[in-house]
């Protein structure tokens, strides 16, 4: 009996050995790249977890293991083997010490958890959400990018919205993923601290674009922050032309599904747009005047261009104030003449 102990117990111990060897050494292999303050404590939990799935696989895989090889069935011996009738002492410690076990990680949790949703903050960004793309908006700077731009070192807030379905943001990178919910705002907070160019995804199946539901994420030095804001809001003064601004609100709300090269994405390209003549999904055709691009957006499913699938959003007539309608339309008509 003891030498069976001490065989499949050498077993268990080499093989939590090797396994936490492992995740001690070449962890990085296990995760994506680390970019974020919170994201070291979000690590930390993880490997703590990563130990102690590595000692329970080999504890029962190693005993299985043994067990099949020592105690197998031999040739001359056809007794049914030792029955054996509970054993109080094993009894009591494979429950006292997984209790204490998940008592830990949920203390270690709810230590992390306070730590990881203060709400102290340097930095304000407003996401916005939307079939199927990413803005944003930093209240501010009084800045709108379709990409996000945040430096290193300074804790910020992200205020979440979502226009029309639930999406989740998600740069893994950062450790962090939160639900944007229509009708309600949610939060999430991180404190970038690795320079580099990383991805939001979309991790909330939200229709037929949700895989290239992407937007860029440049972490930055606080120095190169301040410059792209001052470049941003430069560029945002001089993009006081109704056909600029409109070009700004193009990429924002539209190019996930639109593009201005003649090549079809979710919906039809919108180059060349004013004077074509679209054939709808009923047979007939319309000539392509102001109205109809007005109608266009703000009530898609009025008509539907022949050969594509209803999925436009009927969302942008909230989305979109008056000032900012006129100006895509204006750039819309003239957009690839
Ligand atoms: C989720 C994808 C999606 C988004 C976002 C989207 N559209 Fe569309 N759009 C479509 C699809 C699909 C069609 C074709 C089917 C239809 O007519 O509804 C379409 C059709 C159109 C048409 C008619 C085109 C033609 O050839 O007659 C116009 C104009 C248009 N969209 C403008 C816009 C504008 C402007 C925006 C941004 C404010 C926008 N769309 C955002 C998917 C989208
Ligand atoms: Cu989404």
């Amino acid at each position: 009996m003891r030498k069976h102990f001490l065989r499949a117990g050498a077993l268990v111990v080499s093989l939590a050995a090797l396994l936490g060897w492992l995740a001690y050494t070449r962890f990085d292999f296990f995760v994506p790249r680390l970019a974020s303050e919170e994201g070291v404590v979000v690590d930390r939990l993880l490997r703590v977890h990563f130990f102690l799935i590595a000692a329970i696989f080999a504890l029962v895989v190693g005993f299985a293991v043994y067990s099949v090889w020592a105690f197998r069935r031999r040739a001359d011996d056809d007794t049914p083997g030792a029955a054996i009738h509970g054993h109080g002492g094993l009894e009591f410690l494979w429950t006292v010490i997984p209790l204490g076990i998940v008592l830990s990680l949920s203390a270690m949790g709810v230590r992390d958890f306070l730590f990881l949703r203060r709400t102290d903050a340097d930095l304000t960004v407003q996401v916005q959400a939307q079939q199927f793309s990413w803005g944003f908006v930093y209240p501010e700077y009084d800045i709108r990018s379709p990409e996000l731009v945040v430096p290193t070192g300074q804790r910020v807030k992200f205020e979440l919205t979502s226009l029309d379905v639930i999406h989740s943001f998600w740069v893994v990178e950062f450790r962090i993923k939160e639900d944007a919910v229509p009708g309600m705002t949610t939060y999430a907070y991180v404190t970038p601290r690795t320079e580099g160019e990383y991805r939001v995804r979309c991790a909330e199946l939200c229709g037929s674009g949700h895989a290239n539901m992407y937007a860029p994420v440049r972490v930055v030095s606080p120095e190169a922050f301040d410059a792209w804001v001052a470049e941003q809001q430069a560029a945002q003064q001089q993009a006081a032309s109704p056909v600029a601004r409109g070009e700004q609100i193009f990429q924002q709300y539209c190019a996930a599904c639109h593009t201005l090269d003649g090549s079809p994405k979710v919906g039809p390209s919108l180059n060349g747009l004013a004077g074509r003549t679209t054939t709808l999904d009923d047979g007939t055709t319309v000539t392509v005047d102001e109205a109809y691009i007005r109608e266009s957006i703000l009530d898609p499913q009025a008509k539907i261009v022949a050969g594509y699938p209803p999925v436009m959003p009927a969302t942008f007539g909230q989305a979109l104030s008056e000032d900012d309608l006129d100006a895509l339309v204006q750039f819309l008509l003239q957009a690839g003449e």
